[in-house]
């Protein structure tokens, strides 16, 4: 941070947007609000013509349009996505991508089929190893021309929380989300949601496409092999307590009693423990989880209160989950700038 950010980063960064951090207070992020990341253009769809296609390695091929779609049996599941590059701006030295600071996160609940029952009318035939998702967009990156695409493992992928949805907080996809239709895998950060769908192949190998084997992997030097990212680091964050000073964002509190809000998600397992400190870091206190009202695949509400005292302080909250993983005081960098679940630091200024 402070080595400022390019025009091209500038670009990108006014194309797409995070979802302002006063919105953790909602359960489920207005759709306007939910963050919003699009590698190429937004495509131009008709939905009258489009038909999902499922292909590869399966006993018979189907053509679905959006209606025989949607009269399938249908589920609603309420999910958190969290782009993997979240927190990537905070990275010192500076990684050129969209320079996200917290934000890039949301929870709606996506309805829709599930992918399972969709593979398992098409037939998967032995020998199958992925499934392969892509999308109607179209661009340039890292020289080489794409359709937007990745891939699951055959595993994941019949996993019985995956959807192929249709609709948003009991709409339509709106265009920026993936209208008519796109994948949904709870749990895992959102390059693997694949907006735009347009086809599902069954593949008796490993998909080698740019954005599984170049882009979204952990790799902390130029040139290794990395590790492949999946599923959400464990994070907490918290609404920004009091008002903001309009440049800098730092927050006046008045002195007195105050709750901090946030919520906690992790695509490992269950948020287990939330902690919140107002002195940078130094010491904690308990915070107290809410229930887990939308479900396993959704972000946990949690609260602390603090008596605030005149003076400065650095607010930080830090979760912890069910399988052990707690977030890190200080960010670890890495060559893409990926999985940033450093504890979140709001400078605040308490007033007498
Ligand atoms: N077809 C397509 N799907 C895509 C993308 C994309 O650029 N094209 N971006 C991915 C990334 S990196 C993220 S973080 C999520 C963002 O989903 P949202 O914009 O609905 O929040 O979509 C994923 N699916
Ligand atoms: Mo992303």
């Amino acid at each position: 941070m402070g080595q400022g950010v390019s025009h091209e980063e500038l670009q990108l960064a006014a194309r797409n947007h995070g979802m302002p951090l006063e919105a953790l207070r909602f359960d489920v992020t207005p759709v306007g609000l939910h963050y919003l990341l699009t590698h190429y253009d937004i495509p131009e769809v008709d939905a009258g013509s489009w038909r999902l296609e499922v292909d590869g390695l399966v006993e018979q091929s189907l053509s679905l349009s959006l209606d025989d779609l949607r009269a399938r049996p249908s589920v609603e599941t309420a999910v958190t996505l969290e782009c993997a590059g979240n927190g990537r701006a905070l990275l010192d030295p500076h990684v050129v991508s969209q320079p996200w600071l917290l934000e890039a996160v949301g929870t709606a609940r996506w309805q829709g089929v599930p992918l399972a029952s969709i593979l398992e009318e098409a037939g998967v035939r032995d020998g199958a190893a992925e499934v392969l998702f892509t999308g109607l967009d179209r661009g340039v990156e890292g020289g080489e021309e794409q359709s937007y695409a990745r891939s699951l493992s055959l595993e994941e992928a019949l996993r019985g929380e995956v959807l192929l949805a249709y609709a948003v907080n009991g709409s339509d996809l709106p265009p920026q989300h993936g209208f008519p239709l796109r994948l949904v895998v709870p749990g895992w950060y959102g390059m693997t949601s694949v907006k735009w769908l347009a086809r599902v192949t069954v593949l008796d190998t490993p998909f080698d496409g740019y954005q599984m084997q170049q882009a979204y992997r952990l790799r902390h030097e130029e040139g290794d092999e990395g590790e492949p990212l999946s599923r959400m680091q464990v994070r907490s964050l918290m609404v920004p307590p009091g008002i903001p000073e309009f440049l800098s964002r730092s927050r006046v509190v008045e002195a007195g009693a105050c709750v901090v809000r946030g919520r906690a998600w992790s695509g490992e397992a269950e948020v287990t423990q939330v902690e919140l400190s107002t002195d940078g870091g130094a010491t904690w206190a308990d915070a107290a989880l809410e229930d887990v009202s939308l479900g396993t695949w959704a972000w946990r509400g949690w609260s602390c209160s603090w008596r605030a005292t005149a003076g400065e302080h650095e607010l930080c909250c830090r979760a912890s989950d069910a399988a052990g993983n707690v977030q890190p005081l200080e960010p670890v960098w890495n060559v893409g700038g990926y999985a940033n679940n450093a504890v979140q630091r709001v400078p605040v200024t308490v007033t007498a």
